[in-house]
Order: structure tokens, then C-alpha cells, then sequence
């Protein structure tokens, strides 16, 4: 474990002595000129100094509510409520996402660790950290000591993530940082030998916009012995793919209804829960599952602290959450243009989930 990193929060004798030791460790991370960017908020996690670039949540609502369609930013839906129910979609039968790409994983970690000779594991979302175990295990077996850093917004995420890397993994130097994931991976010193990991098709939320600045940030962070692990959902049979959203047990209807619940606490507002209800389906064209919510009676919306309102008109829809759905193979064309070269492709027998593994190109 990264002790200096501990030692700056005990006492101000340790603050003291430690504090320059701690600088030299945490440059094995961070570019030189980053470095000052972040400070230790919790042991071993970092933020940065000035979050002021943070944006404020009641506001990315607004904005996208008046647009048209109305939608809203995937991230809203991770509250705590939201979190504990989507860790219980993964367990659903429908859900075949998360097993599928864990199951990958499990046979193909060693395969994939010894195609990218890193000495950092960087996850976007710290999620559990339990679908990363068989990558860190390959790792620490293939090359002992690792970095092993997750980047997510979710501070008691990042917390689970470290305490279960302490628990399993006494080879792993944890440093977690607390950060959007393009404030965190563009700190990381591109000298460093890392391996960037995107799992459980996170990606698929992204609209088109944010999939073309995410690739461009990303690959322009990474250098010349950096490589990147994208986990993608696959273009299936469209029956499998809408189960997968439409579970029996209603939990996925729960999941997107409960943004509105962590809305009216955000911003003040109004949505009422019993006057609305989930729909979804797959979209061809874009090929996505499309999560709308959608109201049962004309309501009136109001945002007292922004003096905004808008009416919500019966069978209207808000558009709560996408997820796209790749062809695995002209997703590896469309990075090369984003220079990431792909260099190994994993998938299950029936080919539904895809870990996708690239090296920047120079
Ligand atoms: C976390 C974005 C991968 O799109 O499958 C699951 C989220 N939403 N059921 C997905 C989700 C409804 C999930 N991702």
C-alpha cells in the first residue's frame, strides 16, 4: 500500500517529515506539471485543488430539459438509490452484460496482460473493483508491483475500490482519483507504461458528441506505450437486447424513474413518480436501447430556485438514458481515426460482448 500517502493526514509531525516523500511517489502517477493540480483528500484518493471547473448538476438538468428532445446526463442516475439498483440489474437474468464480459475477462486477462507490457492499470469508474480482479491478478502475477489508479466521481465508489485493493492486493500501489474521467486521465504522465480500462460498455451512454471529445481527449492523454481495454455490448438479436432493458421484475423501470426523485432533491422541482412511466425499445438507426420516461397526465414542472417551469404533456417523453449497441469491428476502424490501433479482440462464444484492446498509434 501507498503509505506516504496515509502519512500526510496523521499528524502534522508525519506532515512535516512526509510531505516531500509524498511528492516523489505520487510523480510516478502524475506529469511534473500536473502534479500541483491535486492534493490527498482521503488516504490514498486525490482531488483536484481547483474543482471549480466542476459542473453544477441542477444546472446540466435545466440545460438539457429544454432541449428537444428533452434528455438528461447519464450520470444523474447514479445516486446512492441509483447505484444499489443497478448493481442489482447486473445480477439480473436479463442483464447479460456484466456476466458476459466477467466471464470474458476471467479466460483472457493473462492474454491481455501480456499484450500490454504496462506498469499502470488506470479504470475509468472504479465500479466495484471486482470485475477488475482478474486483470490486476494477471498483472501483479505477469509484473509484480503496479499502479493501479480508478478515476470516478463517486467518492465511496473509489473507497470500496481501494479497500478492497488493500485487501487483495498488498503488490498494488493504489491511487485513486477523485475527478471526471477527462480531468483525471489527462494528469497522468504519458511516460508512465499505462494500461487505460473502459469496462461494461459504459461507453454505449455516450451521445454522439461526447463519444468523439471522449476518444480525442483520451488518445491525445495517452502516450506513445499506453494502450486502452474497451468492454462494448455487441449488435444482437433485438429480442435479447430489449429484455435486457425490460426485466420482469421492473427494476430497470425503477432505475430510470429514480432520476426524477434525485432531480426534485437537486433542483427543488416537482416531477411526480406516480404520473409517469418507463418505456424503451431498440432504435435501428442508432442502434441503441433508447430508456424514455413518460407522462401518464399532463403535469406542470416547476424550478423554483431557477423561476423556470415547463409542462409535461400527457405521453410525452424525457429521454433518460441511451446505450448503444456495436458492431465490434467498424468500432475498431472508427479509433483508428482516433489514432488507437487495435490490436486483439475478445469475445464469448456467442459473441454478444466484445473487450476491445488498442495501443496509441504515434
Ligand atoms: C452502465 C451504461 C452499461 O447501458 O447497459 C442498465 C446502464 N441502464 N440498465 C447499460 C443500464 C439500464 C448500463 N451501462
Amino acid at each position: 500500500m501507498n503509505s506516504t500517502a496515509l502519512a500526510g493526514h496523521s499528524s502534522c509531525f508525519s506532515f512535516i517529515v512526509a510531505l516531500p516523500m509524498q511528492k516523489t511517489k505520487s510523480s510516478a502517477l502524475f506529469s511534473p506539471a500536473n502534479q500541483k493540480l491535486w492534493r490527498l483528500t482521503q488516504p490514498s484518493i486525490w482531488s483536484l485543488v481547483n474543482d471549480a471547473s466542476q459542473d453544477d448538476p441542477a444546472r446540466s438538468v435545466l440545460r438539457t430539459l429544454w432541449d428537444q428532445p428533452r434528455w438528461l446526463e447519464a450520470y444523474h442516475l447514479y445516486d446512492d438509490h441509483g447505484s444499489n439498483l443497478f448493481e442489482r440489474i447486473c445480477e439480473l437474468p436479463e442483464y447479460y452484460l456484466t456476466r458476459t464480459e466477467n466471464a470474458i475477462l476471467e479466460k483472457e486477462s493473462a492474454s491481455i496482460i501480456s499484450a500490454a507490457p504496462v506498469r499502470c492499470i488506470v479504470e475509468l469508474g472504479a465500479g466495484s473493483a471486482k470485475k477488475t480482479t482478474h486483470l490486476l491478478k494477471a498483472q501483479v502475477a505477469h509484473r509484480g508491483k503496479t499502479i493501479f489508479s480508478p478515476i470516478d466521481v463517486s467518492l465511496p465508489g473509489l473507497m470500496a475500490s481501494r479497500d478492497f485493493a488493500r485487501d487483495n492486493f498488498p503488490e498494488i500501489e493504489f491511487q485513486g482519483l477523485h475527478a471526471r474521467y477527462e480531468d483525471g486521465f489527462s494528469s497522468i504522465d504519458p511516460n508512465l507504461p499505462t494500461l487505460f480500462v473502459f469496462l461494461g460498455s459504459t461507453i454505449g451512454n455516450f451521445n454522439p458528441s461526447s463519444f468523439v471529445r471522449f476518444f480525442s481527449q483520451l488518445s491525445n492523454a495517452m502516450g506513445p506505450d499506453d494502450f486502452l481495454l474497451l468492454g462494448v455490448d455487441r449488435i444482437k438479436d433485438v429480442d435479447i437486447l430489449e429484455r435486457a432493458y425490460a426485466d420482469s421484475q421492473g427494476l430497470t423501470a425503477q432505475f430510470i424513474l429514480n432520476v426524477f426523485q434525485n432531480i426534485n432533491r437537486l433542483t427543488g422541482s416537482n416531477f411526480d413518480l406516480a404520473q409517469m412511466r418507463y418505456d424503451s425499445g431498440f432504435n435501428p438507426e442508432w442502434s441503441r436501447i433508447e430508456m424514455y420516461a413518460v407522462s401518464t397526465a399532463a403535469q406542470e414542472i416547476s424550478f423554483p430556485s431557477f423561476g423556470a417551469y415547463f409542462r409535461w404533456e400527457k405521453d410525452d417523453r424525457i429521454l433518460v438514458e441511451i446505450s448503444r449497441k456495436f458492431d465490434a469491428l467498424r468500432l475498431q476502424q472508427q479509433l483508428r481515426f482516433f489514432d488507437l490501433t487495435p490490436i486483439a479482440h475478445f469475445t464469448d462464444s456467442r459473441e454478444w460482448f466484445s473487450l476491445l484492446l488498442f495501443r496509441k498509434s504515434s
